[in-house]
């Protein structure tokens, strides 16, 4: 039945454990996939974010932040598919909430309503530039420059980046390596319980730098660091490691709002593109 997004949540479920991918499921790279394709989104020109589905083209599809983010728009091709009348805005933003809340962690308020930019009326001010996304390699200044761009304060953006308690950085898309927690597929306070109190140290190879715990099995990028060593930002981080519920409470509200970036909705005309007539 076209429009039953309640369907297509449960097909999303369905394809989501996959034993020879990564740590057994799909979950993490659907949760990148929803976060990239929301967080080009800048207030001041309230231009990119999930609307239009614009990681299908160029120059976004090719943003080396977004590398590896082919596979999991691949996997999700079947489920358009089967479901033509969703959107790819919505079919995206829909696999990250549905894989967080499978993950065990907590629901997320989500909206239908995105619109994917048609590619014969493509022009260029409809893809956003490459780098609006963050930069691992750099430190809080960065970090609160480029989640204040989205709209996001201190708390909101601690809250959200404690989705590195998912998956891992592959050496063949980011360029860095391992998992930021022992369960990489359990949505969970995990992150933040390791970030503040493991004895992190530089990874001693070639590639780019990255922190990692005694055993070299656990990781932390640069980015990472800054939220252990923002003394505004550690403060939220110890929190988040003590208590799980404030956690997830403060991250299902922070991640709703992401996936909300640049989506026109009739009764929020704040969020509306400028050329709107609300
Ligand atoms: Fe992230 N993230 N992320 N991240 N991220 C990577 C992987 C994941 C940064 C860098 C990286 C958020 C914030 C940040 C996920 C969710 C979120 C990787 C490895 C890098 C690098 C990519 C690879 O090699 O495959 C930086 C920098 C920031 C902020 O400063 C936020 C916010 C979210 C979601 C709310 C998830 C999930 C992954 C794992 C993906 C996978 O394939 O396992």
């Amino acid at each position: 039945m076209a429009g039953d997004y309640g369907k297509v949540k449960e097909d999303i479920k369905a394809i989501l454990k996959k034993p020879d991918y990564d740590d057994g499921s799909l979950g993490p790279v659907f949760v990148r996939l929803a976060w990239h394709a929301s967080g080009t989104y800048d207030k001041h020109s309230r231009t990119g974010g999930s609307n239009g589905a614009t990681m299908r083209f160029n120059p976004e599809s090719n943003d080396g932040a977004n590398a590896g983010l082919e596979h999991a728009r691949a996997f999700l091709e079947p489920i358009k598919q089967k479901h033509p009348w969703i959107t790819y805005a919505d079919l995206w933003t829909l696999a990250g909430c549905t894989a967080i809340e499978a993950m065990g962690g907590p629901q997320i308020p989500w909206k239908a309503g995105r619109t994917d930019k048609d590619p014969k009326n493509l022009t260029a001010k409809d893809v956003p530039p490459n780098g609006r996304l963050p930069d691992a390699a750099q430190g809080q200044d960065h970090v609160r420059d480029v989640f204040y761009r989205m709209g996001f304060n201190d708390r909101e953006i601690v809250a959200l980046i404690g989705a590195h308690s998912l998956g891992r950085c592959h050496s063949d898309r980011s360029g860095y390596s391992g998992p930021w927690t022992y369960t990489p597929t359990r949505f969970s306070n995990q992150y933040f319980k390791l970030l503040t109190t493991v004895d992190w140290r530089k990874k001693q190879w070639d590639g780019p730098l990255q922190y990692v715990d005694e055993d070299d099995e656990l990781m932390m990028l640069p980015a990472d660091m800054a939220v252990l060593w923002d003394p505004e930002f550690a403060k939220i981080a110890k929190e988040y490691a003590k208590d799980q519920d404030v956690f997830f409470k403060d991250f299902a509200a922070a991640f709703g709002k992401l996936v909300e970036l640049g989506v026109p909705r009739a009764n929020d005309p704040g969020n509306a593109p400028k050329r709107s007539k609300l």
